[in-house]
């Protein structure tokens, strides 16, 4: 396989320390998909000058920004249907409460998952995931959670499997079997989490659909002991866990979630400061929303100095779904934790590669620019990372590299 060298980069490697690793004038080494060998350009181990023998590829940066390919590690992206006109209702006056006795909210997304074929799903799903790509996403997380029956659960799996064979993106599959109630199962729920736990969760991982498996532990969901058995379910089967947990109240998701060995817990705005100890204790990840937290026009801020004073690692993510959080943009996602949570654009920044790799249990593949990890980067027309974080509605990304290939050619860069 030929090599690849990128010369007089700025690059991001997201290390060990909190910042951001940066080197200047750097030149970063791919060979056979990984990352070979990182140090400065006067420094490399080939040139452009023996590229015909060592079949090197010499890519000049130019100065421009390299990081990490970007990481999603919490969406919905797999659906039918979208929810505008809930939007609009609400905007005129009907309240969410209204909207869902009229059979709107998770329900109405249920319905409509559940009428489409799995071509639709795909053909609804592909342009998400496209414009989530366009800014640099080189690993995504797909949670099911709108079929609420093994069939309907398994068909968005398989979708989420089919944009990974399409669009040639890393595809982590989680089952979210305990999302909501469905309405066949109303004032039924520890039946229907008996379903989720015997023969849902068994059914989807035994097509292989299943990478880890997630619990919307809340007063309009399921309970902290239901989310306790499914978790067992999970873990018989020797899956990972996490959890959506004190996104609208807390009820202690979160902390049953980390002592029971979560890769992380999600949203948590309403985590009290003195349970943040424990997820450190657990090597929990905390992976912040700030598209639901703007869209749901929340006030309850998530407990950041406590996360940040006992060393928890952040990620962040989308949320990407057709309620509260329609959002296909992580550049945006940095952006509003900056502004909304006082995330610096550090944090936010790690928290969309190297804490982002660690929620889905792949920081030892991926997340960061270090030798022996996958070649996952992106090229970016900055000088310098706040850049990513600060401005809104702007697109810098020139060039994505996945496992070592280039996915869009690099415009404005000299090969
Ligand atoms: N929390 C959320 O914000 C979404 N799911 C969840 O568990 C909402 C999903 C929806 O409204 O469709
Ligand atoms: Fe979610």
């Amino acid at each position: 396989m030929s090599q690849t060298l990128l010369t007089n980069a700025t690059l991001a490697c997201i290390d060990d320390s909190s910042g951001y690793g940066l080197r200047e004038n750097a030149a970063l080494l791919v060979d056979g998909g990984r990352i070979a060998w990182i140090g400065s350009t006067r420094d490399c181990p080939v040139s452009s000058a023996n590229t015909a023998i060592n079949d090197v590829e010499v890519y000049d940066c130019a100065g421009k920004l390299v990081t990490p390919g970007l990481i999603d590690c919490h969406t919905h992206l797999v659906y039918g249907g979208d929810r505008a006109d809930e939007f609009e209702r609400r905007l005129e006056g009907a309240s969410y409460a209204e909207i869902a006795a009229n059979g709107g909210g998770i329900v109405a997304t249920v319905m409509a998952t559940r009428a489409a074929t799995v071509e639709q799903l795909f053909e609804q799903a592909l342009p998400r995931a496209r414009q989530l790509m366009s800014e640099g996403l080189t690993t995504v997380e797909i949670k099911s959670g709108y079929g609420l029956d093994s069939t309907n659960e398994i068909k968005m799996l398989r979708v989420a499997a089919m944009i990974e064979n399409e669009l040639g993106l890393r595809v982590v599959k989680t089952f979210l079997g305990a999302h909501a109630l469905p309405p066949e199962y109303a004032d039924r729920s520890d039946d229907y989490i008996d379903l989720v736990c015997n023969e849902m969760l068994p059914a989807a991982h035994a097509e292989g659909l299943v990478d880890a498996v997630d619990v919307f532990i809340e007063s309009i969901a399921f309970s902290v002991e239901q989310g306790e058995r499914v978790f067992a379910a999970a873990q018989r089967l020797g899956l990972p866990i996490k959890a959506h947990a004190e996104q609208l109240s807390d009820l202690g998701g979160a902390v049953m979630a980390a002592t029971h060995g979560a890769q992380s817990v999600d949203h948590i705005e309403y985590l009290g400061n003195k349970d943040v100890a424990l997820l450190a204790q657990n090597d929990c990840v905390a992976v912040l929303l700030p598209g639901a937290f703007y869209v749901l026009r929340e006030q309850q801020l998530p407990p950041l100095g406590a996360l940040r004073e006992q060393n928890v690692a952040i990620a962040l993510a989308s949320d990407s779904n057709p309620g509260s959080s329609p959002l296909h943009s992580l550049l945006l996602t940095m952006n509003m934790a900056c502004t909304l949570f006082r995330m610096t654009p550090t944090e936010a920044l790690r928290g969309i590669t190297i804490n982002a790799a660690r929620a889905l249990g792949l920081a030892q593949q991926i997340g960061s620019l270090e030798p022996g990890k996958l070649a996952d980067l992106v090229v970016w027309n900055v000088d310098r990372p706040a850049m990513l974080s600060y401005r809104i509605g702007m697109n810098p990304c020139v060039a994505v590299m996945q496992a070592g290939h280039w996915r869009k050619s690099g415009q404005g860069m000299s090969a």
